[in-house]
């Protein structure tokens, strides 16, 4: 007899540079964890061995001259792969998502930033996606400045993060736009509290999501 098992969430987690995703993400995954959910944790662009390795020229520095057009088809290659692979049998399986960025980046960076229009990247959307879709996004959201600073402990800038803060500014006002389209799927956080303070705030969007879940 096959058991058609319930679709499982899918979870993203969206900011500018260094508003703290990994720092979060790994708590949300413990969270989930201890309430009992199975849950695969992700990253764009990645979360395959192609898309890891597209995630690599994506970044590469040496890759300045990379047309706007030509990082964006990457995105979607790398995404694609990454839906086949990893994101849609998980959720077939009931499995969570929880993954770190997605399609929301796209219309940030490459729309926000770069200037793609929105049509051009909801035609990607479309037909990369279907009709697949975060039910929930975590937005991290902190003035530039902070990010930049916290990031820039790290170490060497990646291609993205060579950027000035002008195309950052165009990236946090992207987001911030997409999330008034789609009140219902995003969860503003302000990134710029402790993130003790933060983690709080997850929780409790969290707690939500568990509670709707269960019924
Ligand atoms: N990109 C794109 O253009 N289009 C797309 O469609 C997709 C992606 C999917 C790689 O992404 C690049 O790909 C990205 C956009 C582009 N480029 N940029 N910029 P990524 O997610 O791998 O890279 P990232 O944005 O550079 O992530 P990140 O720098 O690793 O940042 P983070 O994960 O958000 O931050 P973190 O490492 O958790 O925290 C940064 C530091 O701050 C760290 O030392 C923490 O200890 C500290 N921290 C964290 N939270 C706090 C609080 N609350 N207070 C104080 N300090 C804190």
């Amino acid at each position: 007899m096959n058991i058609k098992l319930p679709r499982g969430r899918f979870i993203t987690v969206e900011g500018t540079e260094g508003v703290g995703k990994s720092s979060n993400i790994a708590f949300i995954q413990e969270t989930l964890q201890k309430a009992g959910i199975e849950v695969v944790v992700t990253r764009e662009p990645g979360g395959t061995p192609l898309g890891e390795e597209v995630r690599e020229l994506l970044l590469d520095h040496r890759h300045t001259g990379m047309s706007s057009d030509a990082e964006l088809l990457l995105m979607f290659a790398a995404r694609a792969q990454h839906i086949e692979q990893v994101i849609q049998p998980a959720l077939n399986q009931g499995q969570w998502v929880l993954c770190d960025r997605f399609t929301d980046a796209t219309y940030a960076y490459q729309g926000g930033g770069r200037g793609i229009s929105n049509e051009r990247i909801a035609t990607l959307e479309s037909w990369v996606q279907g009709t697949l879709r975060p039910d929930i996004t975590v937005l991290l959201d902190l003035p530039v400045e902070i990010g930049l600073a916290r990031a820039g402990a790290r170490g060497a800038a990646d291609r993205f993060e060579k950027e000035q803060q002008t195309f950052f500014e165009q990236v946090r006002n992207a987001y911030l736009v997409q999330a008034q389209k789609s009140p219902q799927r995003y969860r503003i956080i302000d990134a710029s509290r402790t993130l003790e303070a933060v983690q709080q705030k997850i929780a409790r969007v969290l707690q939500l999501i568990l509670e709707e879940h269960r019924g």
